[in-house]
């Protein structure tokens, strides 16, 4: 397969104006038929060259005359009209057929209903088109399908015309005003029931807001309604952006590929980000609804009104939307709390995406598969670079850049380029330095250094930055990273600070770092301070900084930066566990946590603190996270082993304080998703997986699983059950199963938590589970709940030293890609890590890598993820 390369880029040779599409659909194919109107951009006449994929051409014509054979060229998945007049009318006419289309893009069919995800490249497999964001038109578009069967037909913008069509059929007539990439339409014919809500604007408009979904589930639906009217509703008071159309639809599908598609006012969802009831979905679900609901709303401005010139600039729209929607959840929930998480994300997948052979700058250079380009690097350390700019800009200097944004470019496909320029010109400030986040990859590692001066009370603090050659780049260049430092007296009083001889407002200075290496000197301390470094994780880099065990204990007992206490804690049990590691593989004996005891103690006892902060700072770091934290090769049963042994160690001595809060925190009171009682649940679900582990704490899992009210509670107590097989384990995943067979969604979690049950031979449980009833290789849900959990999720299980994991996985990748091969990449993904095991497993990884790759019919997508790996 080739390439793409950014540098390639050249614009399309012709102007859309009007695309009239024509969508018949039937039971065993559908006809479409795309009516286009070209103007060259030269004003010559020339050839045009169009995208087609999958489709059976029945007939071109060009102003009203079938084209010639000879006048057409068809080869690979372009086709070409040859010498077309400067301005024309190209009419295609083509078979498809999404009642077999198991990819899930282009038109689909999803049990009942048809409908498309066209993002990036999914329109050249409904119709003969130059699919490429940066060929805007007006769509018209009329559907046509029998009424019974497809009651609802759905598209972009505004109904205006329908009828009936005889033969028991009917037709549907939408219109988009807003010229658009054809990544953004939509199309959905299918028997949807629908609740409505409604918005008035900012401008006084009347909005109406439809969720369509299958029926059964509209009590489903009301807080992705809510959290839609709260997202345009903080769309205007943040940013300053209102809604453009008169009608906003939502529709939710059990079978997509990701999460949810921003397609102009027909937003296409996963079941997942839509539905949630107290009793099926838990509080974290509901995060992710409020998350994804806004993200996908926000795209309406950053991405459809504003979009990318070419896939390259994938991150001026994803990393923009993830930074919108952060901030909107931290302004609607608790916003350190979801800082946290955020981070968490970020430096579970993206630092070890940076390390691997996927590795690649926000702005890629180049690609065979656009598909394995919607990456955590796009994303989540693409909305981090954001943040950056947010940083160095403050939010006054921030949205000043977002006005001349919009002003500039609305109604066009721009680059990252033009993004900065904007945030530069509207800042009067030279950016050029900071647009080296854009090309290069890797995760930069800051070294701390500090010398305290007694006699003059200064404490000079030197910044050194160093990124290592990536697969993708050997060479390296410093970048500009703001790097946010507080300063704590040693008893964890905040400092007032002083950075080369100029006061600082409030208790933390952004340093901006921008050589390789920098001093800075912090004056009038009266004794030695605790460094609190990287405050509200300014900058996407690994800190390097040697804590003592005192300076952490200060750090998680006080400091006033919520991720910083929260980092300070996550280090401490790190280097416990790490520690202990390193004792079992040189065959010695562990040591309980005393300091990890302590501290953990202290904030146990700390009633003034988020329960929620509290929850997390509990939290060990997952195995996961602890392998990729390790110098060396990755000790996968050590780790586990470590990590069990600190947990069953702090639950024992700190048993009668969690059995205090867990107490306190199980009011009884019944159920409400109000933050504080999310914050009561988790605290409350983390004491009990430690309690769990101790000889009393087992009935009252069983209590709670038994007497609780809601998803949070349950999913915690039959998690705790099964992940630390506990008496009565096997006896409640079977209640839960019966309770829950006929509700897809809940039964994900089901799989979930049996893919992640530690041990070598989880393998056979989930090969076991893969023939249940409610398990499906075609449904992605179903997928990434079992094999994905499996795979990213239990170390133990996969890493199994018989390699029976990594069999496992490859078969599922060769299965898996000959029905939707985007899936089936991400699962491949898994074995990227491969260097980072011990020689048997590499050489077992290996193997499995090769075997996919020798298969016959690979898809590019998987193709491009191994041949990566095995590089
Ligand atoms: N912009 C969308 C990205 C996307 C996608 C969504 C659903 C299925 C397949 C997809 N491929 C790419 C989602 C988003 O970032 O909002
Ligand atoms: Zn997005």
């Amino acid at each position: 397969p080739q390439s793409v390369q950014r540098a390639d880029y050249t614009p399309y040779p012709w102007r859309l104006d009007q695309v009239e599409l024509h969508v018949g659909v039937h039971d065993d194919h559908t006809l479409v038929q795309a009516a286009i109107d070209f103007e060259s951009v030269s004003g010559e006449p020339g050839d045009i060259a169009l995208d087609a994929v999958d489709l059976e051409i029945i007939a071109i014509e060009l102003d009203g005359e079938v084209v010639a054979e000879d006048r057409i060229t068809r080869e690979g998945e372009r086709l070409v009209i040859h010498d077309a007049p400067a301005r024309c009318r190209v009419v295609t006419k083509q078979r498809i057929h999404p009642e077999a289309n198991t990819a899930l893009e282009g038109l689909y069919g999803a049990g009942r209903h048809f409908l498309t995800q066209c993002e990036p490249e999914g329109f050249r497999k409904i119709a003969c088109f130059p699919d490429r964001p940066d060929v805007m038109a007006r769509y018209t578009v009329t559907i046509e399908a029998n009424r019974e069967r497809f009651p609802v037909l759905l598209s972009n913008g505004n109904l205006v015309a329908e009828g009936d069509a005889g033969n028991g059929r009917h037709w549907c007539r939408w219109e988009d005003p807003f010229p658009k990439p054809s990544y953004l339409f939509a199309l959905v014919a299918g028997d949807f029931v629908f609740t409505e809500d409604h918005f008035t604007t900012c401008s006084g408009r009347e909005v109406t807001l439809r969720i369509y979904v299958e029926d059964g589930n509209l009590d489903r639906c009301d807080y992705a309604m809510a959290s839609l009217i709260n997202a345009m509703r903080w769309d205007e008071e943040r940013f300053g952006l209102e809604y453009d159309l008169d009608i906003y639809n939502i529709v939710a599908t059990s079978e997509f590929n990701m999460g949810a598609m921003e397609n102009k006012s027909l937003n296409i969802f996963n079941t997942r980000y839509v539905l949630a009831r107290p009793d099926t979905a838990t509080d974290i679900d509901y995060q992710g609804i409020e998350g994804v609901i806004g993200h996908e709303y926000f795209h309406n401005w950053t991405g459809n009104r504003v979009t990318c010139r070419d896939w390259f600039q994938l991150t001026l729209k994803e990393g923009l939307t993830v930074f919108r929607d952060e901030e909107f959840s931290a302004d609607m929930q608790s916003r350190a709390v979801k800082r946290i998480q955020d981070i968490r994300d970020l430096r579970l997948r993206q630092f070890p995406e940076d390390a691997g052979p996927m590795s690649h700058p926000i702005r890629p250079d180049h690609y065979v598969e656009i598909n394995n380009f919607y990456t955590a690097t796009v994303y989540q350390k693409g909305a981090t670079v954001i943040r950056m700019y947010h940083t160095l800009l403050g939010e006054e200097g921030f949205q000043e850049g977002m006005r001349l944004y919009f002003e500039r470019h609305d109604g066009q496909a721009v680059t990252c380029d033009d993004f900065l320029a904007a945030m530069a010109d509207a800042n009067d400030v030279d950016l050029s330095a900071f647009s080296r986040w854009y090309a290069q990859s890797g995760t930069p590692v800051v070294t701390v250094d500090t010398t305290w001066d007694a006699a003059a009370g200064t404490l000079r603090v030197t910044l050194e930055q160093q990124t290592p050659a990536t697969h993708d780049q050997a060479d390296k260049q410093p970048l500009v990273i703001p790097f946010a430092i507080g300063l704590l007296s040693r008893a964890g009083e905040p400092l007032a600070l002083t950075v080369d001889g100029e006061a600082v407002d409030g208790d933390t200075a952004v340093l901006l770092l921008e050589k390789a290496r920098q001093s800075y000197e912090f004056s009038g301390l009266a004794e030695a301070p605790v460094p609190s470094l990287l405050r509200d994780f300014s900058a996407p880099v690994k800190v390097r900084y040697d804590y003592t065990e005192a300076e952490l204990a200060t750090l998680i007992a006080h400091d006033s930066d919520h991720f910083a206490r929260w980092e300070a804690a996550q280090r401490l049990a790190a280097g416990t566990i790490l520690d202990q590691v390193a004792v079992l593989a040189a065959g010695g004996e562990l040591n309980p946590p005393r300091a990890l005891d302590t501290a953990f103690a202290g904030l146990l006892d700390d009633s003034d603190a988020d329960p929620a902060l509290v929850a997390e700072a509990l939290t060990l770091p997952t195995e996961e996270g602890l392998g990729e934290m390790m110098e060396g090769q990755v000790d996968v049963d050590g780790i586990h082993a470590a990590r069990q042994f600190t947990r069953r160690s702090l639950a024992q001595s700190l048993g009668p304080r969690l059995r205090e809060r867990y107490t306190a925190l199980d009011d009884g009171a019944s159920y409400n998703y109000g933050s504080d009682s999310i914050a009561r649940r988790s605290l409350k679900n983390v004491c009990l997986s430690y309690l769990a582990l101790t000889d009393r704490g087992v009935g009252l899992v069983h209590r709670q699983l038994e007497h609780c009210d809601n998803m949070t509670d349950s999913l915690a107590a039959l998690r705790s059950l099964v992940i630390d097989d506990l008496p009565g384990a096997p006896e409640a995943l079977a209640d839960f199963a019966e309770r829950w067979d006929a509700d897809a969604l809940v039964m994900d979690k089901w799989f979930v938590i049996q893919a992640i049950r530690p041990g070598h031979d989880t393998v056979g449980t989930v090969r076991d589970l893969m023939g249940h009833p409610r398990f499906s290789l075609r449904n992605p849900n179903k997928v990434r709940a079992l094999i994905g959990a499996f795979a990213m999720l239990n170390p133990t299980g996969f890493h199994a030293p018989d390699g029976e994991g990594y069999r496992f996985l490859a078969d599922q990748v060769i299965a898996l890609d000959r029905i939707n091969p985007q899936v089936a990449a991400r699962l491949a993904g898994s074995f990227n890590r491969w260097p980072r095991y011990d020689a048997p497993r590499r050489e077992r990884m290996k193997a499995e890598l090769a075997r996919i790759a020798d298969t016959d019919g690979l898809s590019n997508d998987v193709y491009e993820i191994v041949s990566n790996a095995l590089d």
